[in-house]
């Protein structure tokens, strides 16, 4: 129970076991000739105790426990549930896909930004770049703490100039463009929540590194994706004193119809590989087409490495997106990209729908799931990066909503389910 970070005074009572009472008495010998079964002593030193009787109900056993002499206090022996957290941000009623997967009761066990040992988590956002000013983006972009803005210099020495946010593989440099598409993507994944403003991503705070490389060009993606295999090499080699905890990358583009074992694209299930090797999950959406893609193909959600998890969209009813590639071999999991309202540039937020959008609540979700791991899997993280996040996603994938739509057409059979997923590893 002390896992749910809520305070007592907000507990829920929902339930509880029948006839099960908590009482704090002087001796048990009056509960005792009472009739109550003395089941455990909580705490001997406070002489409280865990009793049953058969009274029907807990009020009746609550009633007649207080009846007692010496009883000082009785209570039922409840249970606590996470409670749903509502956040005020002022788009929140048009957010449907936080909603649905179970968002506001993971929220409850922490709202993402740190891990158990308060280093920073970082999702790697590979598109075309993101309004890193915008109101609802701007607190929740990675900065790189050693280097320093705007003086023409590579002060970490990790090869790129002035990288203070991210890079820019097209240009081969740090100027982040101010892209639509990955603007919108940035939100979904951590939109600053409970800030009044805007829409909340999936993380109320997280560290999002924009990186813009999404094209069609081979040469680019890779450069972009080396970027953060690089920044990720680097923390855990100087543990956590440079560099930066990506834990996931979200890849809202693709080819359609391209085989990943064709010599031109076997090269990024290579850096697939390479970054699950130092422990970043790649969320990738699949093709915007009513295709099996495990037939047609697809780059990169037909490839191997299991450090992809391949992503398609599904509505607010829980149905597949008419538009939306399907795969029992190849398409993973679903998750909300159907009219999914997140920020654009310009201080705006509108929706858009595509597995563009599906995907980041993914990468947003691996994210938040690094903040409320438990101890024990940020060591391993820490230990065995590649293991973690091979652990981590299969976590989500057996803690799906099962679908009708998904069942045969994905590897899970099933929709994202955050709050089931969070509660799994934060015991883990
Ligand atoms: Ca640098
Ligand atoms: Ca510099
Ligand atoms: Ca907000």
């Amino acid at each position: 129970m002390s896992l749910f970070r809520i305070a007592l005074s907000s507990l829920l009572i929902s339930q509880a076991y029948a006839a099960d009472v908590i009482v704090k008495a002087q001796n048990t010998k009056a509960l005792s000739l009472a009739g109550f079964e003395i089941k455990e002593a909580l705490i001997p030193s406070l002489g409280i105790y865990l009793v049953r009787d058969q009274q029907k109900s807990i009020a009746a056993s609550i009633s007649k426990a207080r009846s007692l002499a010496g009883v000082d206090g009785v209570m039922a022996n409840s249970v606590m549930q996470l409670r749903a957290i509502t956040p005020n941000d002022a788009s929140w009623s048009q957010q449907w896909g936080p909603k649905i997967i179970g968002a506001q009761q993971a929220w409850e066990l922490g709202t993402g930004g740190h891990n158990s040992d308060h280093d920073d988590v970082v999702v790697a956002v590979v598109d075309n770049g993101s309004d890193i000013n915008h109101e609802d983006l701007k607190a929740n972009i990675w900065v790189n703490a050693g280097e320093i803005p705007g003086n023409g210099k590579d002060d970490d020495g990790n090869g790129k100039i002035d990288d203070v946010n991210g890079w820019n593989a097209y240009n081969n440099n740090a100027e982040i463009p101010v892209g639509m598409h990955g603007t919108h993507v940035s939100g979904i994944v951590g939109a600053e929540g409970n800030n009044g403003k805007y829409t909340t991503g999936v993380n109320w705070d997280v560290k999002i590194m924009p990186v813009a490389a999404s094209s069609g060009e081979t040469a680019v993606v890779l450069k972009g994706y080396n970027y953060v295999l690089e920044q990720k090499k680097l923390w855990l080699s100087t543990g956590g004193r440079k560099g930066a905890n990506v834990v996931s990358t979200n890849s809202s583009f693709g080819v359609d119809a391209a085989k990943c074992t064709d010599a031109e694209y076997k090269v990024w299930n290579d850096i697939y590989e390479a970054m699950g090797q130092v422990g970043i999950l790649s969320a990738a959406a699949t093709a915007n087409q009513a295709w099996d893609i495990d037939a047609t193909g697809d780059v990169p959600t037909s490839c191997e490495s299991d450090f992809i998890i391949a992503v398609t969209n599904t509505d607010k009813n829980d149905n597949l997106y008419r538009q939306a590639g399907w795969g029992k071999t190849h398409v993973d999991i679903g998750a909300p990209g159907t009219d999914v309202f997140s920020t654009v540039p310009g201080n705006q937020a509108r929706n858009l729908t595509g597995t563009s959008m599906a995907t980041p609540h993914i990468a947003g979700a691996v994210g938040f799931l690094y903040s409320v791991a438990s101890p024990a899997f940020t060591a391993l993280a820490k230990s065995q990066p590649a293991k973690a996040a091979k652990e981590l996603k299969k976590i989500m994938m057996n803690t799906v909503d099962p679908l009708n739509d998904l069942k045969g057409k994905t590897v899970s059979g099933g929709r994202l389910n955050l709050a089931k997923a969070a509660q799994a590893i934060s015991k883990y």
